[in-house]
């Protein structure tokens, strides 16, 4: 298939300049002259979506002809930050349009900087599910993202005395010119209620409450415009938004009651990560999506086919996590009451269709639910949820007398009676996969290992991936020029072509270019470190960047302390040849996370330290940059020269940012944990630079702990820093404010911070010895950049197609 963009090149610019004059003047009812930027940003994407609704009708259009299986991917997060940029490119329309909005007087560039991140995910989960729809998109798989549209995504960030602030985020006050409203699409969901039997094995759910999940669509253009995919995201509305009884009686609070009960539900993301959260109203925001999803999916392919009977032939259904589980209750209750399937018919649909992605081993992230708000919210489902239990059981019992009948089952009777959301995915799932190698090993042996007894064949690995297109192609231009010179240009729509960049690692030529490509993007973001932390940076130095969600297993505290140490050590030897560096962090903290916003506290009250300290002057610097997001991820990984991976090894389920990062050919240093490995076995151990315990240390570790007093004492440095931190050197205006996250290492190095403090420090060491060798450190980065294409999201998605879902993917099918 031809791309969408159909036209010759000497017309786009023109046909591109009336498109964006009519979509200003007609939709936003703007003279040029009166424009303001964000009516032209506005203009601009109305051009361009009209550009990728050709796309998406064409893609529509043909899996509906040939009736191909189609991915449903339930995601409670898509953390999709700007679009134009992307869009545009996978549209070939970048040069076009720019001279076309340059010709109207606009300055494309700038004018995509106001597009508000559309932050709809708190941090790796819901990016994966951006990049997978994009990476669907690219690679011709017929899919539909299913998620929630919340009128405020993800807090943004603001650092106030060092510390961080919440504030409310507001991505569509400007609307959202992406969107399409499906007001025909709207789906009833119920919550509570009573059930009753109506006859033989037939069973009527009357809800007590009942709110409307409206539609809200966006394509999803992929590369060179070939396919779309299509995110549909549900927000909830009343059935009766005004109660006129309760208005004309003055009670106008009251009058519009249900409306915001109802609303409540798409209002706000959740900020928690790898946290559930306990609130009834995210449950609430759990079974309003999934119900949603699935009615609307069963509801479109019975259109199709006009029969259930063969919906996994024709759909599979992804969990991304157990955010989704009650969609095996949900799809059971829907084939089960209202299309009259008998129940081994119904569990037969639903696992043939159903699959599960785990993203976390931690305990505190692994999701349960009182089964008594469950049969209070979902009775229908919490009858389902024991009926699939007892069947499952007794399976099992019967199979293997000694199981561990108690572990399997879908109901934790150990703190209170909980659901476990884990279990009921896997239970109901043909395939669960984990993110990693180590992750998916991990899962066999420590969380899911009698599930895993139970049904051997059904763990599988799908490592995760990451687009190319916004990672490397828009991200990096100046390198992705460089490759297109070295290995064609064709790496754009092969990235595996990368791999000839790596014959090209001692050639001094490339490795200047590279040299100066990096300062190109190191010295944009020294601009933004300005303006946002007041710190200057020279683009000269090292640039050592830690950059996720801040949590105590990804452990910038262990980078915090390190970086204390390191600036001690050249206090006292000032005139050694130290590698000057810059530590760049950021990233946010749950609200409700006390030790990770002490953590930022820490990190930014270390700056302020050393900043301002003359001696140190031009060897180390710390910033931390406010509100991290897709945007400034774009802008900060291009300009890393070291990325800090160092997660305690068999925590990190896999990281996707590690993977950005090394195709981008910053050098890892890093633990032997989630994807790591698999970065370290493909650029090779020479080009990577791994420290710490390793996963199966660490269970050791963690079952015969050594004393936090005997580690500090065998590492040399760690007792100074630890008693200026908690003594209070680096907060004089508030002395104890450390003491406590100081002590809680002391009492329980749960993280591993002391022991690996060492390794860290040393590994450190070998990163200034590699720096101080110019000519080695780009042929590791050629190496990094080179062995990365494995970790496209377009390989990831083959993987799912061919292994889990068994979808053909469009281009071969087509071929
Ligand atoms: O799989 C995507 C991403 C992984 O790369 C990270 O390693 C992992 O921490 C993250 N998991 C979560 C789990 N949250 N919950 N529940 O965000 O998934």
């Amino acid at each position: 298939r031809t791309a969408a963009v159909h036209f010759e090149p000497d017309d786009q610019v023109d046909r591109l300049k009336s498109e964006i004059l009519r979509k200003l003047t007609y939709s936003l009812g703007k003279a040029p002259a009166a424009a303001q930027a964000h009516d032209w940003l506005t203009a601009g994407i109305l051009a361009t979506r009209d550009h990728a609704i050709d796309v998406w009708q064409a893609s529509t259009k043909e899996s509906y002809a040939t009736g191909r299986k189609r991915v449903y991917y339930l995601s409670l997060e898509f953390l999709i930050g700007r679009s134009l940029a992307d869009t545009l490119n996978n549209l070939g329309l970048t040069e076009p349009m720019t001279r076309a909005m340059r010709e109207l007087g606009v300055d494309l560039p700038e004018i995509e900087t106001i597009e508000p991140d559309a932050a709809l995910g708190n941090g790796g989960l819901g990016r994966l599910a951006a990049c997978y729809m994009e990476a669907m998109a690219s690679t011709g798989v017929p899919a539909l993202g299913y998620g929630i549209r919340y009128d405020h995504g993800l807090f943004k960030q603001g650092i106030e005395n060092g510390r961080q602030i919440e504030r409310p985020e507001d991505w569509l006050s400007f609307r959202n010119p992406w969107e399409f409203e499906r007001r025909e699409a709207s789906y009833r969901i119920g919550f509570g209620g009573s059930v009753a039997a109506s006859g033989p094995d037939q069973v009527v759910w009357t809800p007590e409450e009942t709110v409307f999940a409206v539609a809200y669509d966006t394509p999803v253009v992929g590369w060179r415009g070939r396919d779309s995919t299509t995110l549909r995201l549900w927000r909830a509305r009343a059935m009766h938004p005004l109660s006129l009884d309760a208005f004309n009686k003055g009670d106008l609070v009251g009058a519009v009651a249900e409306r915001n009960r109802a609303e409540a539900i798409s209002k706000v993301l959740y900020p928690n990560d790898s946290t559930p959260a306990g609130q009834e109203l995210r449950l609430r925001q759990e079974f309003f999506f999934t119900s949603a999803s699935l009615q609307d999916l069963v509801h479109r392919h019975h259109r199709q086919f006009g029969s259930l009977d063969n919906l996994a032939e024709k759909a599979a259904i992804q969990l991304n996590d157990t955010h989704p589980s009650l969609a095996v209750a949900e799809l059971m209750r829907l084939l089960l009451d209202e299309h009259k399937f008998n129940w081994e018919k119904a569990w037969e649909i639903t696992n043939a269709t159903i699959s599960y992605t785990n993203h976390t081993l931690l305990p505190e992230a692994l999701e349960t639910w009182p089964v008594a708000l469950v049969e209070r919210l979902l009775p229908r489902h919490m009858q389902i949820i024991f009926g699939i239990n007892a069947r499952f059981l007794d399976a099992v019992r019967r199979r293997s007398p000694d199981a561990d009948l108690a572990s399997l089952s879908l109901i934790d009777e150990h703190h209170g009676r909980r659901v476990r959301m884990a279990n009921l995915a896997f239970v109901g799932s043909h395939t669960v996969n984990g993110v990693s190698a180590l992750h998916s090993n991990l899962m066999k042996e420590t969380v899911f290992a009698q599930l895993h007894r139970a049904f051997p064949e059904r763990i599988t690995n799908v490592t995760n991936g990451i687009t190319p297109r916004r990672w490397l192609l828009n991200a990096n231009p100046g390198l992705t020029r460089l490759l297109q010179e070295v290995c064609g240009e064709a790496v754009a729509d092969d990235i595996g072509l990368v791999r000839q960049f790596g014959a090209h690692a001692d050639d001094r030529a490339v490795q200047e270019r590279l040299a100066a490509i990096r300062r190109d993007n190191k010295l944009r973001l020294a601009k933004v470190i300005q303006q946002d932390c007041g710190v200057v940076v020279d683009p000269e130095v090292l640039f050592d960047v830690q950059i996720k969600r801040v949590h105590e297993y990804k452990r910038q505290l262990l980078n915090i302390l390190e970086t204390i140490a390191l600036y001690n050590a050249i206090r006292s030897e000032p005139y050694r040849d130290w590698a000057p560096r810059v530590k760049v962090f950021a990233g946010k903290a749950a609200s409700n996370y006390t030790t990770a916003k002490s953590i930022i506290n820490l990190i930014n009250d270390v700056a302020a330290v050393v900043n301002n300290d003359i001696t140190t002057r031009d060897r180390l610097k710390v910033v931390f940059l406010p509100n991290y997001n897709v945007s400034l991820a774009e802008l900060i990984i291009p300009a890393a020269d070291l990325s800090e991976q160092i997660s305690t090894a068999g925590m990190e389920a896999s990281g996707t940012g590690n993977m950005k990062f090394a195709l981008n050919g910053a050098i890892t240093i890093g633990t032997l944990d989630g994807a790591n490995i698999e970065i370290g076995e493909r650029v090779g151990a020479d080009n990577i630079v791994i420290f710490g315990l390793t996963a199966d240390e660490v269970e050791i570790a963690k079952r015969n702990p050594r004393p936090s007093a005997e580690v500090i004492r065998a590492t040399p440095h760690l007792e100074g820093v630890l008693d200026a931190v908690a003594g209070g050197a680096y907060s004089p205006g508030e002395r104890d404010r450390y003491a406590q996250l100081v002590e809680g290492l002391r009492l329980n190095d749960w993280f591993l911070v002391l022991r690996d403090f060492e390794s860290y420090h040393q590994a450190q060491r070998r990163v200034d010895a590699l720096w101080a060798d110019r000519a080695r450190w780009w042929q590791m980065s050629v190496a990094n950049t080179a062995h990365c294409a494995w970790f496209s999201a377009d390989r990831a998605i083959g993987e799912y197609a061919e292994r889990i879902w068994h979808v053909p993917a469009g281009q071969a099918a087509r071929a």
